[in-house]
Formats: structure tokens, sequence, C-alpha cells
């Protein structure tokens, strides 16, 4: 076994060939002659897994050896994406891939497409988890990450007449190759049942029990000196509850249901990102990732140490939202229950082993379950939750409103988070400052200095090298290598802002980029866009607060002026839209067909479609946004002030050159701070402004009547300009921005109007325009994942770098 801190030397070709044709034959059973773009995607993942398994190995003895501390980051949910260039890069093969894969006629881009997106998440928080796995590995912090093996994934959107459709995602389907199964490694979780007191103790018997079966895949850091470990649990059947009587008398179904029950646990990632309407499914997957891994973590921890008091030095558990929040009650319950610890030194024991990252500040999307469903599923944590609650009150003194973890009827767990973890924190600085000042406002007051700020960040391996090779060719050119692992290196393209040569040369690798891009397109959807044009993207989940209707609403504006005066020298502009709406979430399904329905009006308008066009591709996900991302000119980040905790979608095309339209809002304060004013589009209110403005009573019709621009557009609409077939289509929306308009889309329309002409104004003068570019992609080291895994280790985990 080799030194774990020492990269291994990348294999020569005729190595690497050999190795390549040996799981072609052996692995997969095919001849070069007659191998399909299947069986080669499949040998090469081998091929290359082959190297993730000494580094792997040897992280994994040096941590024992070493009794070093492990971070376990618990999430219900990993978007990974693909990883086969991913882990060829980070273990440094692609070259030779390129190379091996060239002598048999074929290309590494077209192998690699065949690969299936890991989609086990919804949007950002999901994607987060997937930098902070690469991030945590690539600086060697002894780490695991604990999911659940789903099924089907985030389900395949499309779109018929306009309208989204979902088909489940099937990404099981073919032979996964990065995933090695543990079928030794697999706990009971329980359910339901009695609870009995015995001498004082709690016994609970579940009424039920789901067995949870480790599958592991290995995450590389780049270099390939360290290696951890994604570990996704799947449901299985915990005895045999398969009924051959049944299946003999003909009952086939009934013979299948208890297991089919059991399996459900991991058969499908919830698709939704804020309200879930308290089903018990959703409850039960959640306890079943927390309670396996939290028996994975103290088996780990026993086999080397006795004192369970001492886990807070070598366990840190972080929990990705609330989401596996009940690990607090459930590491408390096998504390007390199973080990005899008492309860209050159990509570200051876990509270030092756990942290919580808030992701949301909308009042629906912070988890609260019933008492009663709590008390059906899970009963003796239900009375572990309910002594908490009496100590908090407790500790509140004799304030007359008592802050409660459980209050009419429901648990809150985001309160039940806070009280078990010694450190909470949000996602970017104005965010904490909101979860401080008007989410935990009592618990801050309480435990002064246990909300921190970690603004997130994005890894450069994945959405800068690879997804954006022109432009990572040109940085490594210019600057040289290193920028992978330590991207505050990009200041030094600073200089070249104003080198001709260098414009000319980041401008050429833009156009790579958009003809990477539209060449894609064209092809998988036979959509067909102007290269030259400006690309004007807003990429993410669709929700009424990330504004998609501002953004059409103008589009619509935009296509109105120019029939109006069609000589005006308009910048020609390519207005995409990608994201997927939660099934149930109707206002954001009629958004998307709107954006449908204006875009067949004004893509088929001969006056003007050389002058605009709007593309929203279905299924957008992160291999659409790897090649996305690097062909915009605009990113578009219009959140209502004070409702995007960070966003990290705004990280990704900054740091591939394209300037910002945005609010102050989430990260993108900090991200013009970092890149300068000058180069950003600001406008709107502020999140102060936004509350005054909420508490203007008619603020809606009063920004409409200050806006012709926008009472146009809405009177297109009105008329069916855009919905031919059904005039009535867009009532219950245009009611809405007459008479709510909650999230100040036309508050904020004229300012956001303004912005843009000073985009378009800027785009016409490509000196600027570049030189803006350049420094956006020169100031944005800071928002690399591993300076946020570098402050987590700091001030949440205590945890060294094993390298
Ligand atoms: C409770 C359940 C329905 C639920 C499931 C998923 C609730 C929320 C979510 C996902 C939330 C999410 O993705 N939040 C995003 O997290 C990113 C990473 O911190 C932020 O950048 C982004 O602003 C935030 O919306």
């Amino acid at each position: 076994l080799r030194d774990a801190a020492a990269a291994q030397p990348a294999p020569t070709p005729a190595q690497f060939r050999q190795a390549l044709l040996r799981h072609l034959q052996y692995t997969v059973g095919k001849s070069p002659q007659k191998a399909s773009l299947f069986d080669w995607r499949i040998a090469l993942s081998h091929a290359v897994r082959d190297h993730a398994v000494d580094p792997w190995f040897n992280a994994t003895r040096r941590t024992w050896d070493e009794d070093r501390k492990r971070v376990y980051y618990l999430s219900m949910e990993f978007l990974i994406g693909r990883l086969l260039e991913d882990q060829a890069i980070n273990l440094g093969l692609r070259e030779v891939v390129v190379q091996v894969l060239g002598e048999f006629g074929l290309s590494f881009a077209e192998v690699a497409e065949g690969e299936p997106d890991a989609a086990l998440g919804n949007g950002g928080l999901g994607r987060l988890a997937a930098c902070y796995l690469e991030s945590m590995a690539t600086m060697g912090c002894p780490a695991y990450g604990y999911g659940l093996r789903y099924e089907h994934g985030l389900f395949r959107q499309h779109f018929e007449n306009g309208r989204q459709i979902e088909t489940p995602e099937n990404w099981l389907a073919t032979d996964n190759p990065w995933d090695f199964t543990r079928p030794e490694v697999a706990y009971p979780v329980g359910f339901g049942g009695a609870l009995a007191e015995h001498n004082g103790a709690w016994i609970w018997s579940p009424g039920s029990q789901v067995l949870a079966s480790a599958h592991d895949t290995p995450v590389v850091g780049y270099g390939g000196k360290w290696a951890n470990t994604l570990r996704l649990w799947a449901a299985m059947p915990s005895a045999d509850l398969f009924d051959l009587n049944r299946f003999n008398a003909g009952d086939f179904a009934a013979a299948s249901e208890p297991e089919a029950l059991a399996r459900s646990l991991s058969r499908v990632l919830y698709p939704n990102d804020t309200t879930d309407g308290g089903k018990e499914l959703r409850l039960s997957q959640e306890y079943f990732l927390t309670s396996a891994s939290v028996q994975d973590i103290l088996r780990r921890y026993l086999a080397a140490h006795q004192d369970l008091l001492k886990l807070p030095e070598f366990v840190a558990i972080q929990m990705n939202d609330t989401h596996p929040a009940i690990a607090g009650p459930e590491l408390i319950r096998l504390l007390v229950d199973e080990h005899g610890v008492n309860f209050d030194t159990a509570v200051q024991t876990v509270t030092g082993v756990l942290g919580y990252t808030n992701h949301t500040l909308l009042p629906e999307a912070l988890e609260r379950w019933s008492v009663g469903l709590m008390r059906k599923v899970l009963p003796r944590h239900l009375q572990i939750i309910e002594t908490l609650d009496t100590q908090f009150i407790q500790l509140q003194g004799s304030a007359p409103d008592p802050v409660r973890l459980v209050s009419n009827d429901q648990v809150s767990m985001g309160d039940l988070a806070f009280a078990t973890s010694h450190k909470v924190n949000g996602v970017s600085a104005l965010h904490t400052e909101l979860v401080s000042k008007d989410l935990f406002p009592v618990h801050n007051e309480l435990h002064p200095g246990r909300i921190v700020n970690i603004t997130n960040g994005i890894t450069p391996r994945r959405w800068l090298k690879l997804a954006n090779p022109s432009l990572a060719t040109l940085i490594t050119d210019t600057i040289g290598a290193g920028w992978e692992t330590d991207l505050e290196r990009l200041r030094e393209l600073e200089p070249y802002a104003d080198d001709p040569a260098f414009r000319d040369a980041f401008g050429r690798s833009k156009r790579q980029a958009k003809e990477h891009f539209t060449g894609w397109l064209a092809q998988e959807h036979g959509i067909e866009l102007p290269a030259d044009a400006l690309f004007d993207a807003q990429v993410k989940r669709l929700h009424e607060y990330k504004r998609q209707l501002l953004n059409i609403l103008w589009t619509i504006a935009h296509w109105q002026r120019i029939k109006r005066d069609p000589q005006a020298g308009w910048a020609p502009r390519v207005k995409i839209f990608g994201g997927k709406a939660a099934p149930s979430y109707h206002m954001a399904k009629l958004i998307i067909q709107l954006i449908n329905d204006v875009a067949n009006v004004v893509n088929n308008d001969p006056e003007t479609s050389h002058l605009l066009r709007v593309a929203y591709p279905p299924n957008y996900g992160v291999s659409m946004a790897e090649k996305l991302i690097p062909a915009a000119d605009l990113s578009e980040q219009i959140s209502t002030a004070g409702m995007e905790a960070s966003g990290t979608g705004n990280m990704k095309f900054a740091l591939n050159g394209a300037l910002t339209i945005g609010t102050l809002d989430g990260a993108n304060v900090e991200i013009r701070e970092h890149v300068g004013a000058e180069n950003f589009f600001l406008f709107g209110l502020t999140t102060e402004q936004v509350a005054e403005r909420r508490a203007q009573p008619g603020h809606a019709r009063t920004a409409l009547e200050a806006s012709q621009t926008l009472r146009d557009v809405l009177q297109a609409i009105a008329e069916g300009v855009f919905s031919p077939d059904d005039r009535h289509r867009y009532d219950g929306l245009l009611d809405a921005m007459w008479n709510s308009d909650w999230f100040l889309v036309a508050s904020d329309f004229e300012d956001y109007d303004r912005a843009q002409s000073e985009v378009a104004d800027c785009y016409g003068d490509p000196d600027r325009w570049q030189r803006m570019a350049i420094l956006n992609v020169a100031r944005m080291g800071y928002f690399s994942s591993d300076r946020s895994i570098r402050e987590y280790m700091s001030q949440i985990w205590n945890v060294e770098s094993a390298l």
C-alpha cells in the first residue's frame, strides 16, 4: 500500500489501455469490436475506479491508526450528477483517458454522456452536500456522507403544450459502477410499537423493523491524496417478508406487499423543497437515514473507544437542515436507554457532537411534525423531545410566552435542532443575520455564540475545471496550475483584465463554451440559438420567491419594445430558463407554462426572432448546468430580498465569467462585495424595504399604476396574446399581481428594467464587458467550497486535516 499523502503516479497510456481492455473483457464481457458506448463506459468507470481504491483504503486506515476525529455529514439529499469525468480529473487520469479512448476512435465526452446523473436531491441543499463531500476529500478531512440510496431520484421533466409533465427517474436501471455493496453492514430500524417502564428505564418495543443496508461510493479528492466514503442506505425487509404460501395460493400481489412496504423507505426522493404536508413516509425516511447512520457512527466509535462521554472529541455530526434533526433524540435515546448514561449527561454529550445548518427562513419550509404522528411512528423520541421541551422552558425562566419545541400539537424541528446542537449556522452573511434576528432570537439570547455564519461555496473542480475546459485551460496557461486547490490565486488574473490579447482569448473561450452548449442544445432538444447573442440565464428550481415571473414579464416588455421600434439597435438576446417545479406547486407550474407560451409566440415572430429568443430546455439538472453555466453572459439572481438563503448557482455563473443582475439577497451581497459594485448589476428593494413595502396596503396596485410598461405586459397576457387557445389561463396569476404580489414583482419591476438597460449598454461595449467579466472570475476565489469546509472544520467540527 502506498502512502496516503502521496498521489499515485498516473499510469502510462499503455498501462491504462491494458486495464481498460481487461475490464472490457472480464468485467463487461465484451470485445473492443463488439463493445457499445455503454460497454465502454462501464469498463472505463471500473478502470478509473480502480485508482480510487488505494487512496480510499489508505485514508480509512490512517484515520483508524491515528485515532482521528471524523466528520459525519447527514443529508437527505446528495445531488451528485455524473461521476466518471469528476473522478478521472481528481485522480489525474483525464489526459490518459482521452488518449486511450482516442486510440479506439472514441471521445471521452461521448462516453461520459451516457452516465445517468445521480439526482438524489432537489436543488441547492443537495448540490451543496455534493460540493462539500468533494471538498472534504480534497482537504483531507476524515469524513463520511450519509444519505439514502433512492431507487428513483428527482423526477424527469418534459413539456406537453408548455405544461410540465413528470416521469420517474431510474438511474439504477442500468449497472451503477461506483457502488460498493456492503451486505454485511446492515442495521435494524424500528418504527411504532409500544413503550414500557421497567425499574425507572424506558423500553421501546417497535412494532415493525426495516433493515438499512449500506452501499458505499468512494469520494476522491483532487490530486488523489485522500478519499472519503459516501454511504447510502437501502431499505430491505428485516426478515423474509415474502409470503410463499400466499404466492402459491395465487395471491401474487399480497405475497409481496410487506416486502414492498419495507423497501418503500428508499424508493423515491420527495420532490418538494418547501412544504411537505406531514407525510408519514417522509418522517419515516428521515428516521431511517438518521437511525442507521447514528448506529453506524456509534459502532465505529466503540470499536476504538469505551467512554461514550468522550464522543465529542472524536465525532462531529452535521445535520443538513432539519431533515435529520431526529438525530438529537435518537442519540440521547441510545445513550440513555442502551448505554445507561444519565439523561442530562447524554444531552450535554449529544449537543457537543451535533451541528445544524439552516438553509431557509420560509415558514412553510420549516419542518413541523404533528405530535400524533410522532407518537405513532416514534413514541420514545416524542417522550425525549417533551423532556427537552420542559428543560428548554425552564431555561427561559419567567418568560411569559416561552419558545417551545412542542406547541400547538406540533414538534418544531428547527427549535429541536437548535436546542441539541453546539453550533447552528446560516449559509450567507445576510441569511445568518436573519436567522439570529428573525428565526431564533430567543435561542440566540440564551446561547450567545452558538449561531455562526459559514457562507456557502462551490467546488472549482467540477464547476470550472470540468465544466469549462476552455476557460480552465486559459487560466492555467496564464497563471499556471494550482488554482484548482487555491482558488484565491485567480486574483493573479486581475492585471490581465486590461490586456487586449487576454481579453480576446477570454472572449474566445466564452465563445467556445457557447458553441459547445448550443451544439448540445440543437442535438438534444432541437433548439437552435445564435451564439453571438447575449445569453441571459435563469436556472434554478421554480419558486415564486425566485421570481422567474419578473424575468418573463420583463421579456414580454422587451419584445413589445422591439416591435414598437425594431430599428433601435437592440443587442440580440437569448433568454434561457431552466428548472423544475414541485409537482403539486400550482403557481410555479403556471409560471412554467407562461414561459413556454411566451417562447412560442416570441420565437415565431419574424419581426423580432433575430433579436430575441426564449429557450426553456426541459429537465434541468447538474449535467445540463455544466454545459449551460459556462455559456452564459448574464446571471439572473433576482429573488425578493431576504428570501434566498444563499444561492450557489450565483457563484457558479460568476466564476465562469457571467455578470450578475441581482438583488441584495443571500450570497449576492458578498459576491458583489468581492467582485466590486461596479462589476455587478444591482437592483431592487432591500430586505428592510421589502418588509416596509409589504406593510403598505395596496402596494401592488400602486406599483402597477406607476408602470405603464408593466401594465402593457399584463394587458397582453390578459388579452390572450400568449394563450389564444385559453384566454383565461393566467387569470389567477394576473389577479395575484394586481391584488397581493407577496413577492413584490411589481414593486421591483421598474428598477429591474433600469438595470437591464444598463446590461444592454454595457454589452454594447465589448471591451468594458470583457473587463468586468474577467474581474468577476479573478475575484471569486472566496467562494470555493474549500474555504467553506475550512471554516466548518475550525469553527464547528474542531477537526484537523490529515494531509
Ligand atoms: C422539508 C422538505 C420539504 C424540504 C426539502 C428540501 C425543504 C427544503 C429543501 C431544500 C432546500 C434548499 O435547497 N435550500 C437551498 O439551500 C441552498 C444551500 O444552502 C441555498 O443556497 C439556497 O438559497 C436554499 O434555497
